[in-house]
């Protein structure tokens, strides 16, 4: 095995980063808001699921979204329509969101009459992971047909995860997906990386998914 060494340019780059995640956050806690990031590869089921909440939680809390994508608004069209505000960040081109671009769309919520910001990173495995949002919780969803190496392979936004949600549980029948090879990975990287088993499309595990929501929105960082 080849191990190739990392020169750490990115290290300032990030730790300015983390300060103007971290201030921002700090607003967030003054007006009571919880902060929640989702991220993914392309197409493991962030919007789906972000669409799924939204029905089901609407009434009872004030959502805000936040859709990170290189380009094009599909997603906070989608969003949208199921009744909730909806901000669009393009980045343009890079690969993940940064506290830089969210300090561009915060001014425009009223952190005030919001219960529950969810922000869409970017479609990406990688460096998502590396660049704290303003948010209180990393999500990470994983999807069965992406396979049950995946953890192996790409461990970083794994260990920075606070919940992992492995989507698309009703392809599994069609899919090679070792669940626990999977589960097993994950206990090397987080032993303690809750995991919830859920399909944004029949619906299963969603209850799972709102509880743990709901467990955050009453913590130390909810208004109530
Ligand atoms: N079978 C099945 N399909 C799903 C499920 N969740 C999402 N999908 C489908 O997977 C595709 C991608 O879902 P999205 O919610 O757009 O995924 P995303 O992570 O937001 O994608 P990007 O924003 O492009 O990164 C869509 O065709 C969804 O209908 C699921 O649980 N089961
Ligand atoms: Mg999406
Ligand atoms: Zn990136």
């Amino acid at each position: 095995v080849v191990q190739l060494k990392r020169i750490r340019v990115l290290k300032p780059i990030l730790a300015s980063n983390d300060a103007l995640a971290a201030a921002q956050r700090r607003e967030l806690d003054k007006a009571g808001v919880v902060g929640i990031n989702i991220m993914s590869a392309p197409g493991s089921g962030k919007t789906s699921l972000i669409e799924r909440t939204a029905e089901a939680l609407k009434s009872q809390y004030r959502i805000q979204v936040i859709e990170g994508d290189i380009k094009g608004d599909l997603d906070t069209c989608r969003v949208a329509a199921k009744g909730v505000d909806c901000i669009q960040i393009n980045t343009q081109g890079d690969c993940h969101l940064d506290a830089l671009m969210l300090s561009s769309v915060l001014p425009r919520i009223n952190l005030k009459k919001t219960d529950l910001l969810i922000v869409e990173n970017v479609g990406n495995l990688v460096c998502p992971a590396e660049f704290k949002l303003p948010t209180h919780y990393n999500v990470m969803i994983l999807s069965t047909p992406e396979g049950s190496d995946k953890p192996t392979k790409y461990p970083l936004m794994f260990s920075k995860s606070d919940l992992l949600i492995i989507n698309k549980i009703d392809l599994l029948p069609y899919v090679s997906f070792d669940y626990w090879q999977m589960a097993r990975a994950v206990k090397l990287i987080k032993p303690r990386l809750p995991i919830i088993r859920l399909s944004a499309k029949t619906g299963e595990g969603l209850p799972l998914w709102f509880a743990w929501l709901r467990r955050k929105l009453a913590g130390p960082a909810s208004k109530s």
